[in-house]
């Protein structure tokens, strides 16, 4: 029988450098709105991050930023926990005993493996290869129900899925791990880079002109969106008649997310409008939205200790859960505890 799990939310975000609008919209929008009604653990996944080389002066900086990036979303230390993956060794330990349940062959099957370890596969680390069941160990030392996630982490999620079912069967531990459920925007989930709309926007694409990074002047902006990829046909009344325009849907997408409104809405507005005019709506949306966060993201910035002492607080709620569930994890697996 399925049991009522208490209903908690965990998701990550990797200290790789400017947070970008695709964070924004794909993930850290929703953390804020999940913060009102229920509890929620968000976290900076630095141990995610080194499975691609991180200089460490430039790593720890970046953990700050991305603390500093959810606050100025909204994210509220009181409601929710922020904290950092290392300063958790539950994480490590739950993911090694993940890697033993997972298998190879589930592990060959990640696309994303697929593209960030490139051509060279021989080349990539061990790390990036097995970074779901990390993943999995994330979500599931907290006992997480709910995770809200981009579309691009869908895979992974359902590999979170596949470890949790599998750890209950194996161990023997039916209803142990809940199986959590991805929460994934319905309609648009992945904004995709400016330069090619077949890409996602990516904090490491080479070109800056490819995403809009929260703490962009309105300058920025505005050039940015002027250069967007879009083709000469003008904004059709139908969602239908945008199929083989990938790179005019995904800013009437981004458009319509700012303003929480459906794609359908934004078309029945801007039917007809040539891309140049829509460019100017769109520029002025973002600079509203987008500009609020990334002063609040600067000016938090000069303050390294208050976003320190927020890791560490964090960190301490985070550590209380998760050692209690690691103890109950290893007795699981027959560990010997003292
Ligand atoms: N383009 C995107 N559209 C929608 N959601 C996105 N997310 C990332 N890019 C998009 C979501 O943001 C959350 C945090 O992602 P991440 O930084 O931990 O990892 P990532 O998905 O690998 O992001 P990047 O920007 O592509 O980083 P790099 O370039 O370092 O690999 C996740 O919920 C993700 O779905």
């Amino acid at each position: 029988m399925k049991k009522n799990f208490k209903e908690v939310v965990f998701s990550g975000v990797q200290p790789t450098g400017n947070l970008h609008l695709g964070n924004y919209l794909g993930a850290i929008k929703n953390f804020v709105e999940l913060q009102k009604k229920m509890e929620c653990i968000y976290c900076v996944v630095d141990l995610h991050a080194i499975t691609i080389f991180q200089e460490p002066k430039n790593l720890k900086k970046h953990i700050l930023e991305t603390v500093a990036g959810f606050i100025a979303c909204g994210l509220d230390v009181k409601k929710s926990i922020i904290f950092n993956q290392s300063s958790v060794s539950g994480h490590a330990e739950l993911a090694w005993i993940f890697n033993c349940v997972s298998r190879i062959g589930w592990m060959n099957r990640m696309t994303q493996f697929k593209e960030k370890a490139g051509s060279d596969k021989e080349k990539a680390s061990v790390g990036l290869y097995v970074y779901p069941n990390l993943m999995a160990a994330d979500i599931l030392l907290y006992k997480a129900t709910h995770v809200p996630v981009g579309d691009d982490q869908k895979q992974h999620l359902e590999l979170s899925r596949d470890i949790a079912q599998k750890f209950n069967n194996d161990y023997k531990s039916e209803n142990f791990f809940p199986i959590p459920e991805p929460l994934i925007h319905k309609g648009f989930s992945r904004v995709m880079s400016l330069r090619d709309g077949s890409k996602k926007m990516s904090k490491s694409e080479e070109s800056d002109y490819s995403r809009i990074n929260l703490t962009d002047s309105s300058d920025d902006i505005v050039k940015k969106i002027k250069k967007a990829k879009t083709d000469s046909l003008s904004i059709p009344d139908s969602i239908k008649d945008l199929e083989g325009r990938p790179e005019a849907l995904n800013l009437l997408n981004i458009y319509s997310s700012l303003k929480n409104s459906k794609i359908e809405k934004t078309l029945e507005q801007m039917a007809g409008k040539d891309f140049s005019k829509f460019k100017e709506n769109l520029s002025e949306i973002l600079i509203d939205i987008i500009c609020p966060i990334g002063k609040k993201i600067k000016d938090l910035k000069k303050d390294e200790n208050y976003l320190q002492k927020t890791l560490e607080d964090g960190s301490s709620k985070a550590s209380k859960i998760a050692t209690k569930n690691l103890k109950e994890i290893k007795k699981i697996v027959g560990f010997p505890l003292y």
